[in-house]
């Protein structure tokens, strides 16, 4: 089976974590390719160095080597580049960033400044924490750069902040206006992206933020017409538990696009592709009244709190998927 997910940073991550730990533990699933298709919108330069957090949220997660407590970054990790760099007066110093974590920008500033693509950079990291040997494919959604930024209003003018900004800076308030993408228009999606689409068996959005991670991958030129005109069923997860996202601010970039904080309002925003929906048992609103995609809720709290709850949900999105097609 070809399966093909796209995916932000920690909500996509721990879902295609379980799904491989589902895979492995399946016969059936046995030799099944797994290709993930990585949000890039959040991507910043800082010092120098090329950034990508939801390509190596994905990297540290699959490779056993993330700060599980935090999500994004290394175990483990100590912070003394970033404190010489404070002591020079170096700006910014309201994005964190550990020792190890810099030898990845480091590693990736330097081949993409060798001529390599962010594809072909990404290859080499996912090398080193061993991705294809656990058969899982990780491509960024585009090799070209683009940058989201959430326009914000002020007395007189609007400003744009960079994604990154607002979201650790500011703890993403104010409500922005709207999100802007620099770059997108000239964005085509990355090597082997279409492909991946087009040739899955199944298509999953995992429950990663649907406006800042899902949305932005949607929206690189083609890739949503390849979604939905994809032969096979495109299946969801609700990012939201009891009504609320589990972690991050999923619910302020939902109220800036004027979208209800609901797993029917989410699952409206994929109306287009959408074949199959897997929601929280405690979820206020399981279905949308009249909708094309079947609604299920999950037997137990939609919560990947281990790597067994996160199995369990990936192998629910599978027959949910073999369900309806
Ligand atoms: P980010 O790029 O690191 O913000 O990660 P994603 O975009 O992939 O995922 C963020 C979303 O994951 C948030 O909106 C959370 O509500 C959702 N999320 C995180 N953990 C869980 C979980 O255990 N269950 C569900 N259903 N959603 C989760
Ligand atoms: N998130 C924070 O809230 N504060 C940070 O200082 C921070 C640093 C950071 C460094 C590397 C990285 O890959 C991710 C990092 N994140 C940090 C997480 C992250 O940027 C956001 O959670 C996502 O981009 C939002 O999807
Ligand atoms: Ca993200």
């Amino acid at each position: 089976m070809r399966i093909t997910v796209l995916s932000g940073g920690v909500g996509g991550a721990r879902f295609v974590r379980g799904l491989l730990h589902h895979r492995d533990r399946t016969d059936e699933l046995a030799g099944s390719e797994i290709t993930v298709i990585g949000n890039t919108g959040d991507d910043i330069t800082l010092y120098g160095l090329r950034v990508c957090p939801d390509l190596d949220t994905l990297l540290y997660t699959l490779g056993e080597g993330a700060d599980e407590e935090r999500g994004w970054g290394r175990a483990q990790e100590s912070h003394a580049v970033q404190a010489e760099l404070a002591a020079y007066g170096v700006q910014p110093q309201w994005f964190t960033l550990g020792d190890k974590d810099i030898g990845t920008h480091l590693a990736r500033t330097t081949w993409l400044g060798q001529g390599a693509s962010l594809s072909q950079a990404t290859d080499r990291l996912a090398q080193r924490w061993g991705l294809p040997a656990k058969g899982v494919r990780l491509l960024p959604m585009s090799d070209v750069p683009v940058e989201t930024h959430a326009v914000l209003d002020g007395e007189e003018a609007q400003e744009a902040v960079h994604f990154q900004q607002w979201w650790v800076q500011m703890g993403a308030r104010p409500t922005p206006a709207r999100f802007v993408v620099a770059g997108m228009d000239r964005a085509t999606p990355a090597p082997g992206v279409l492909e991946a689409i087009r040739g899955a068996d199944v298509v999953v959005l995992p429950p990663s933020n649907p406006v800042v991670s899902l949305g932005i991958i949607l929206s690189v030129p083609g890739l949503r017409d390849a979604v939905r005109g994809c032969a096979a069923p495109v299946v969801g997860v609700s990012p939201l538990v009891g009504g609320r996202p589990v972690r991050g601010h999923a619910d302020v970039c939902l109220e800036a696009i004027g979208v209800e904080v609901s797993s029917a309002g989410i699952a409206g925003l994929y109306r287009d592709l959408l074949d199959g929906w897997l929601v929280d048992p405690q979820d206020p609103r399981p279905s949308a009244p009249g909708s094309r995609w079947t609604t299920r809720a999950h037997s137990s709290p939609l919560l990947m709190s281990d790597l067994e709850a996160s199995a369990d949900i990936a192998a629910e999105t599978l027959r949910l998927a073999q369900d309806v097609r």
